[in-house]
């Protein structure tokens, strides 16, 4: 008697428990969330990670909680008081550091990437005549670009009996890829973009985690690490990082895919220094070599080929870190009082010899 006026008491009320049990059900979970993800700093390292296959392939999906420690270390301490450089800008509006001399430490750097393992590769495209740069780039690269770190150059290029034999330190390989050499000089530069998603896709996600997209006709002549690393990153322009947006050489007709209106634009990013995650640069140049794509479908053809779609990419999908034009300079525009170091410099080139033979 007693347990079924109990039962009809519940009952009555099941709304009420029905509320109840599912109220306690959100809580647990809320609660199970947050103390799972909870965010203490050591944690904001590693979080932004880039994990490629090698890592989930053998099963050690947890790796990437492996603590990364800084050993006790000697360094002059950041003094909010006196930056170190109030001569040039040192940080976008959405908080991209713009990497300059002196805003860094290597050693600091150093210890959290060499913790990470991290592999680098380098694509570098050598089109008919412009194996003759490969030489050089490939020597001074060894002295200057990552040292210590896993390096593939990936050589891109249509002649790889001409891709010369250079010493290379330990963990660090040429590997050439066979491509195919356009006629037109417009459409060597733009393919790039094309064939660097290709191969994002097919073989450097496999291999490596951060994919650095560079020019051939350079040599390095400082310290290249790290510090550039970043999910995306472009390199300011030499010839406009004081300039005016309405300045740049934007591609300034709407109907290109490239397009950006004068009162727009961040910064004048170059074609020759742009990289990220591997993930990342796919998107990038995927992103582009479609765009490129669409205006010849459209019978269009950007002002400056890949460097305008670049441009435009990178303005509607901001970048993380922004390299100074020490990591992309040249001479010919003589040694400005900001620039403390330049790093990779282009190599002058004899325009009627080297061009489109
Ligand atoms: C005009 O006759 C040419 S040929 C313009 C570029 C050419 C070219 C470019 C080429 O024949 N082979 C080649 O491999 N490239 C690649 O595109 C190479 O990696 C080169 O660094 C990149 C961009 O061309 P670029 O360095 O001559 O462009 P700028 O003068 O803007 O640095
Ligand atoms: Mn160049």
């Amino acid at each position: 008697m007693c347990a079924d006026k109990w039962i009809n008491e519940l009952w009555k009320r099941k709304h009420h428990i029905f509320i109840l049990i599912i109220l306690l059900f959100v809580f647990w979970l809320s609660w199970h969330t947050y103390s799972g993800r909870m965010w203490i700093p050591s944690l904001s390292f590693y979080c932004s990670l880039n994990f490629s296959d090698h890592v989930r392939k053998d099963g050690s999906y947890l790796d990437h909680l492996l603590e990364i420690r800084l050993p006790r270390m000697n360094y002059s301490q950041p003094n909010i008081m006196n930056p170190p450089r109030t001569d040039v800008l040192v940080m976008t509006p959405w908080f991209a550091p713009i990497i300059w001399d002196g805003t860094f430490s290597t050693d600091i750097l150093n210890q959290q990437f060499k913790q990470r393992d991290v592999r680098v590769g380098l694509t570098l495209f050598a089109i008919k005549k412009y194996v003759v740069f490969l030489q050089l780039f490939l020597e001074t690269a060894e002295k200057f670009f990552m040292v210590g770190y896993k390096v593939n150059y990936y050589v891109l290029t249509d002649r790889p009996e001409a891709v010369p034999n250079v010493t290379l330190k330990e963990g660090r390989s040429v590997v050439v890829l066979k491509t195919q050499s356009n006629a037109r000089w417009q459409d060597i530069s733009m393919r790039r973009m094309e064939m660097i998603s290709l191969f994002a896709k097919k073989q450097f996600i496999g291999e490596v985690d951060y994919i650095v997209c560079v020019d051939v006709d350079m040599k390095f002549s400082d310290h290249v690490g790290v510090e550039i690393l970043s999910d995306v990153f472009g390199t300011l322009h030499p010839g406009f990082y004081k300039g005016q947006r309405q300045r740049f050489t934007y591609e300034r007709r709407s109907e290109s895919q490239a397009y950006i209106a004068s009162d727009e634009g961040d910064f004048y990013y170059a074609g020759g220094f742009f990289g990220g995650t591997v993930e990342e640069v796919y998107k990038l140049t995927n992103h582009c070599s479609h765009a490129i794509l669409t205006d010849k479908a459209n019978g269009i053809e950007a002002i400056w080929h890949d460097e305008s779609h670049l441009n435009k990419y990178l303005l509607t999908h901001k970048p993380t870190k922004i390299l100074s034009p020490e990591y992309l300079w040249d001479n010919n525009m003589g040694v400005p009082e900001i620039l403390k170091k330049r790093r990779f410099v282009a190599v002058p080139k004899n325009h009627n010899q080297i061009r489109n033979k």
